[in-house]
């Protein structure tokens, strides 16, 4: 990597990292991890100590190789890279700085100062190209405000906005490395303390427009494939205080206008929605898939968003991850993933990496039958633990969630091939391929002759429901 401007400023801070001998423990060992590994001036590698991640397969011991991810390995028709699509998620992994609401950041990342200046900001593009090159991956998700700095106008904002695109832009040169899908962070600055799209403030609700028509501008520039709808504070705390309809009428409008901006400026990535249920309001207004669907067809907006489903979000509604990617799949709405998980115990948005491999089964069961993702794929929405603070941390977790994935579909693709879980389901379900089954999915039949048939049988025995054979068949595959 070349040095510019900006890196010197990285190196001499790297320098001082070296030199200083009143160093915290923290910024002494991350200076170690730096200086140690033959830094010199006029470059700068963020990852020395970690070269690119390699399959080694199930056997290996490696916690820096893949076990079970081989992206060139056929797997169902298709490479797993092509199954897969994996992406980084930029705020947490370049911007998660391990603090929570009863503690201040835990993670010292030897690049960064923990400043919001547009310099740092550069920093860490630069960091994020070298983490996925390592990792072997080509896609990335972004909000406006997490690779750029908030300014004090919204041009000013605008502006800082085109300078880390430009950088970024300039990254991908020579590379097949494009962000998954782009979004605006509609939820930090106290402005939406009240929503943006759902804000009672009409100023407001232009702010935001005009923050989301610049974000998906950006996307389009740098060739991202999808652009995402997160609720953020799209929601209520109380509904003594909010007017329900006029709302929601307003978040229709809104992503109308957005259907409408995508199509002015030819940007031909999908819209996705990304349902919650919970957090950061009590009630959002996307609760989940089935929601965000009806939600859709209210509209008018069904041929113009897909959905994002976050299995963490998934759990918080009620549902498994699973569920939402059924009902997503069969209104042919399944877009993206956003591959994360919660904390069987814990009742909020933990945003894990997902190891849980009975879990990431079913997901690609869904995903196969769904033909795959593309142009979506899987983004990481998973942040390290506060406990977590080496760096290599960071390639642990994305290396773990990465063959958990690889591992699911591993297991899927066996469990369709040999057949006997969809025989089980189809079984069940026979009596509708016989020719009263048929006739009543045909519509061909109403209430009067169906009274009839029912005059004329004998009482009908309802067969086993093999729920036990279906698991065992499942977790004997996995
Ligand atoms: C929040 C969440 C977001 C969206 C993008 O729970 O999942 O990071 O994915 O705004
Ligand atoms: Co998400």
């Amino acid at each position: 990597m070349r040095m510019g401007r900006r890196s010197i400023c990285l190196a001499s801070f790297v320098a001082l990292l070296c030199l200083g001998s009143t160093l915290a423990t923290q910024e002494k060992r991350v200076a170690d991890q730096t200086c140690g590994s033959g830094f010199q001036e006029g470059e700068v590698e963020f990852f020395p100590n970690i070269s690119k991640i390699e399959y080694e397969g199930p056997s290996s011991k490696n916690p820096l190789a893949f076990k079970w991810y081989n992206p060139e390995e056929e797997i169902y028709g298709k490479k797993m890279k092509d199954w897969l699509r994996f992406s980084v998620a930029f705020w947490h992994t370049f911007r998660g700085d391990g603090s929570d609401p009863f503690g201040s950041p835990t993670k010292q990342w030897p690049w960064d100062d923990g400043t919001d200046s547009l310099e740092m900001a550069f920093t860490r593009m630069r960091a994020n190209f070298e983490f996925l090159k390592k990792l072997g991956l080509n896609r990335w998700c972004f909000h406006d405000r997490d690779i750029a700095p908030e300014g004090r106008t919204l041009e000013e904002s605008n502006a800082n906005l085109d300078k880390v695109v430009a950088l970024a832009k300039q990254l991908q040169e020579g590379t097949d490395i494009r962000p998954l899908w782009g979004t605006a962070q509609l939820f930090k600055h106290p402005r939406y303390m009240h929503g943006a799209a759902t804000s009672p403030d009409a100023r407001i609700y232009a702010y935001a427009a005009a923050q989301v028509k610049k974000a998906m501008e950006a996307t389009k520039e740098l060739g991202g494939e999808n652009y995402v709808f997160w609720g953020g504070r799209e929601g209520y705390q109380s509904l003594l205080n909010t007017d329900l309809e006029r709302e929601l009428n307003h978040l229709g409008q809104f992503l109308k206008s957005a259907a409408e901006y995508k199509k002015k400026i030819e940007f031909d990535g999908v819209l996705l929605i990304e349902p919650k249920p919970q957090e950061p309001t009590k009630h959002q207004y996307d609760w989940d898939a089935a929601t965000a669907i009806g939600f859709l067809q209210k509209y008018g907006l069904k041929d113009d968003f897909k959905l994002n489903i976050e299995c963490n979000h998934a759990t918080l509604a009620g549902h498994s991850c699973y569920h939402e990617l059924e009902v997503s799949r069969i209104n042919g709405v399944l877009g993206n993933i956003d591959a994360n998980t919660g904390d069987a115990q814990t009742g909020w948005d933990t945003d894990q990496f997902l190891m849980d491999i009975a879990e990431t089964t079913q997901v690609m069961l869904s995903v196969l039958q769904n033909g795959g993702l593309a142009p979506g794929g899987f983004n990481f929405d998973a942040k390290l633990r506060r406990e977590s603070t080496d760096v290599e941390d960071l390639f642990i977790s994305h290396i773990a969630g990465m063959d958990a994935m690889a591992r699911g579909l591993r297991n899927a693709a066996k469990i369709l091939e040999e057949g006997t879980l969809p025989s089980i389901v189809k079984e069940r379900y026979a009596s509708f391929d016989s020719a009263l089954g048929a006739s009543i999915e045909s519509g061909e039949l109403g209430f009067e002759e169906l009274e009839q048939e029912a005059l004329r049988m004998e009482e009908p025995l309802p067969a086993s429901g093999k729920q036990e054979l279906a698991e065992m068949v499942f977790y004997n595959s996995i």
